[in-house]
């Protein structure tokens, strides 16, 4: 354990109300790219910030459901790692312990957290793009190139997830601010901190007096207002905060 481990454990073992704030990064050691990596193989070609986009949608429905349709396969073939595993132990340890994230993945319930806040929805949700009707899916849809049309209306169904330009649900989003300001140290784990407003979650924290903790082998727009940052692999740092790793 280096010094800064120490003092970070320190911080954790003097709060009482802890939160921590996820994004990709966390589920790269499952082996579900980033956000920002998920442009492999067949995919490279295309700009992530216009696949998820009600205008890409739009443009182009079945490219746009192909690429959600690879990755939710991926999704399901993966299992939590060590940084999963370490959050859920931390729920067990802070009572209230809240876990907001911006993964579209399962991968913190698979884990064991109960207390989840999710920003950006699900991967594995469904609903018309145009009435809004929740819609479930028959394996034969999801391998289809296109998407399936709502028996309601006819227009096409798409992933429940947040598109750029399109708002967080509210309730998710309050309750997501709610938590950082009544946390004493929030942990902030595997995103770039690029996207809002969830990278305005850290600062709501940090000006209602609460310490913030980095998490992330590289720098980013969060690192200047975290008050401790840990270089590295939350799979491999996170079990060593509650000591039960390596
Ligand atoms: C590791 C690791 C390991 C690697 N261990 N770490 C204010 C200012 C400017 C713009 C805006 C603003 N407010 C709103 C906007 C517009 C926009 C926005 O933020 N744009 C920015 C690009 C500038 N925001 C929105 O449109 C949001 N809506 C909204 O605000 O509505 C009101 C409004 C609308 C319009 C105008 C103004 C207001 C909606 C945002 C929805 C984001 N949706 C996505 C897609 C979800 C579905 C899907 O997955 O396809 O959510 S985008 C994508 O980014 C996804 C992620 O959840 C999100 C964050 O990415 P994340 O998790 O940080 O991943 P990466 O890949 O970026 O980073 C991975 C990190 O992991 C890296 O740091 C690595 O180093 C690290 N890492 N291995 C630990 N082992
Ligand atoms: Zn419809």
């Amino acid at each position: 354990m280096d010094t800064s481990i120490h003092a970070v454990a320190e911080i954790l073992r003097s709060s009482a109300v802890v939160a921590c704030l996820t994004g990709a990064g966390v589920s790269a050691e499952s082996g579900v790219p980033t956000f920002r990596d998920a442009q492999t193989g067949l995919w490279a070609r295309y700009d992530p910030q216009r696949l998820a986009s009600p205008q890409g949608f739009a443009a182009d429905p079945g490219l746009v459901w192909r690429w959600y349709m690879a990755r939710l396969a991926g999704v399901e073939k993966a299992t939590p790692n060590p940084g999963h595993l370490a959050l859920a132990e931390m729920e067990r340890h802070w009572p209230g312990f809240a876990l907001i994230t911006q993964n579209v993945d399962d991968l913190h319930e698979r884990a064991g957290n109960t207390n989840i806040i999710h920003l950006h929805g699900s991967i594995a949700r469904f609903h018309c793009q145009r009435c809004g009707t929740l819609h479930n899916l028959q394996a034969a849809e999801r391998t289809a190139p296109q998407p399936p049309r709502c028996a309601t209306c006819g227009g096409n169904v798409r992933p429940s997830v947040v598109w750029f330009g399109e708002t967080l649900p509210q309730s998710s989003l309050t309750a997501a601010v709610n938590a950082v300001s009544a946390c004493d140290a929030l942990l902030v784990v595997g995103t770039s901190g690029l996207v809002y407003p969830a990278a305005e979650l850290p600062l709501i924290a940090k000006r209602a007096g609460s310490r913030v903790i980095e998490i992330n082998p590289e720098p980013g727009p969060l690192s200047a207002l975290a008050d401790v940052t840990l270089r590295g692999r939350s799979g491999a740092l996170l079990p060593q905060l509650l000591g039960i790793g390596d």
